[in-house]
Parts: C-alpha cells; structure tokens; sequence
C-alpha cells in the first residue's frame, strides 16, 4: 500500500483481543492509527461484559480502517488470536500483528517493528522484546518482572530455543509463517500462547528476530494474568520440552546405531579382505 509520503508498506493488520478494556481501548486504537497509518486494525473481542464490544463499534463506524470481530464468550486471548490470524488470512493481508489493549504495547515501538518485519531479509516473526538489549519493562513489580524473567530462562532452558523474550505478545507474524504452522492445532489460553506460537515458528525451522521494546504497566483496567496462566505455561513447556529432548536422544540414538553398525561391517569387509590376502587364500585357521 502506497502512503502520501511514497512508501509502500504491506497490508497489515493490527489484531487487539479484547475483554474488559473499555477504559484502555479508545486510546490503543488511535494510538496505531496515528502511529502507523496504514495499517487496518481488528478488534477481538469476547463479549466483555463491560461493553467494550460496543465501545469498538464506535471506533469502527468513525474509522474504516478498524473492523470488530465479536466472539461468544471469554475464550482466552489464544483462541480470540487465532481466530483473528484467519480472518487475516482469508482477506489477504501479508502481515499480521499481535497488540494487547492496555496500554503495555506502546504505538509508538510498531513502525520500528513493523519495519524490521518488512526488510530484505524477510524476518518470518518480529518479535517485540523486554528481554533483549535496549528493551525494558517500565513500573512492574519486583515479583512480575521475576516470573516473566525466570519463565523465560526456563524456556530457553527447556526447548533450547534461542530466544530473550517468548512470552512477549506485541510481534509481528508474515502471513506465509502462520499458513506454515498448524494454527488449529493451537490449544494454549493464556500468555503460554505466545510461547507455543513462538515454539512452532522455531521448530518449522523459520526465522524469528528481536526488537528491543519498552513495556508499560498497564494503569487502568483489570489484568488478566493468574495462577492458572502461569502453570498452564509452565506444564505445557515442560511437555513440549520433554518430547523435543526424547526426539533429540533418539535422534542421536539412531546416529550411534548407524555407525556402530558401519563400524562392524568395515571391520567385517577389513577381516574378509585379510583371510583373501593370506598365501591359502584363508582355507587353514588363523595361528
Ligand atoms: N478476546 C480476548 N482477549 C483477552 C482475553 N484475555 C485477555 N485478553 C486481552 O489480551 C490482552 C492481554 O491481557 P492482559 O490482561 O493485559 O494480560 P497480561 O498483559 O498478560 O497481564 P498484565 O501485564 O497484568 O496486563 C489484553 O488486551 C486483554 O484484554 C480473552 O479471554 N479474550
Ligand atoms: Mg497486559
């Protein structure tokens, strides 16, 4: 798509999910839209009952440019993500960006992500990152910051997976890496999705880059995050982690097979072609 200013930028699509953020909406959405113009904005929402669902029909009757898609009921942000990814998909839009609506994602971080994810070596998933270089989390408590920091160690740890921040959830998908990665297979609610999309992405063998990001605590609304997400993310790693070793080991197991039984058979070829060598042609046994 071609801006007034001459450059040309894919189409690209912003999906915020949505449940509860009636207060944090509004600003979020212009926020993009001032910030990165071009980009078309869906708003997922779950029925929240505080009428946020409502609040994005406003948005999208002042804005062509923002759409709403309404869902049956609380689902997790995973299925609401997913759901979004196809609606992307079907209306051919190249890439594809996750945001949350509080505020955490700064508007202002999008256009350098979304021009990292649009050079020449076509990253295939951009990440927005607190953990790399130059990244960091603003007004967090001591004890969030922890349980985002060890998760992501533990991560790294288990699936040996290069990468400073999986769970970060402003990132930017090329819509040829989420047509590559079996997205109904997805089953992860909470913020254990960004791990196992992060996880599939890898494991296909696609490239997945950093960005550094500022994250702010959210200041209004209600955040979702509890005991349940965090476990959910930590026996799902752990699961993933788990096969992804016992594939390494019998990898290698197969591996020391193959030349164990190379190994005997050179050393048979070599004891043969010894017994020919011998004066009798090997007919008397060896002294
Ligand atoms: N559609 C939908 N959106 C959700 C659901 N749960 C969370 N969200 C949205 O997903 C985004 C991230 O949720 P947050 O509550 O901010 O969770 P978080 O960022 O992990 O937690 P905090 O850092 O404490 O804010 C927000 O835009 C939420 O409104 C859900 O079940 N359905
Ligand atoms: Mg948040």
């Amino acid at each position: 798509m071609t801006q007034p200013s001459g450059v040309e930028h894919p189409r690209t699509l912003v999906i915020i999910p949505t449940y509860n953020e009636i207060q944090t909406l509004p600003t979020a959405v212009r926020r993009v839209r001032e910030n990165a113009p071009w980009v078309d904005v869906l708003i997922a929402d779950d029925s929240s009952p505080d009428g946020t669902g409502a609040v994005a029909d406003q948005l999208a009757g002042q804005d062509a440019q923002v759409r709403v898609m309404h869902r049956a009921g609380k689902e997790g942000l995973g299925k609401a993500y997913v759901a979004g990814f196809a609606w992307a998909l079907d209306r051919g839009y190249e890439l594809v960006v996750e945001m949350d609506a509080d505020g955490s994602h700064r508007a202002v971080d999008l256009p350098a992500l979304l021009s990292r994810a649009e050079q020449a070596d076509r990253p295939d998933l951009v990440i927005g990152s607190r953990w790399t270089p130059g990244g960091r989390v603003e007004n967090w408590p001591r004890s969030r910051e922890a349980i985002s920091r060890t998760g992501n160690t533990y991560v790294r740890l288990a699936l040996g997976m290069p990468v400073g921040d999986a769970t970060a959830g402003f990132r930017v998908f090329r819509a040829d890496t989420l047509r590559a990665i079996a997205l109904d297979e997805v089953e992860s609610a909470g913020y254990c999705f960004q791990v196992d999309m992060t996880w599939r992405v890898h494991s296909a063998g696609l490239r997945v880059v950093e960005v550094p990001i500022v994250f702010v605590e959210r200041t209004e609304g209600e955040s979702k995050m509890s005991g349940n997400i965090v476990r959910e993310a930590l026996w799902r790693t752990t699961v993933w982690g788990a096969k992804h070793r016992a594939r390494q080991v019998g990898r290698l197991a197969a591996r020391a097979g193959g030349a164990i039984s190379d190994g005997v058979t050179g050393l048979r070829g070599r004891v043969a072609s010894a017994r020919e060598n011998r004066p009798d042609g090997g007919r008397s046994p060896e002294q």
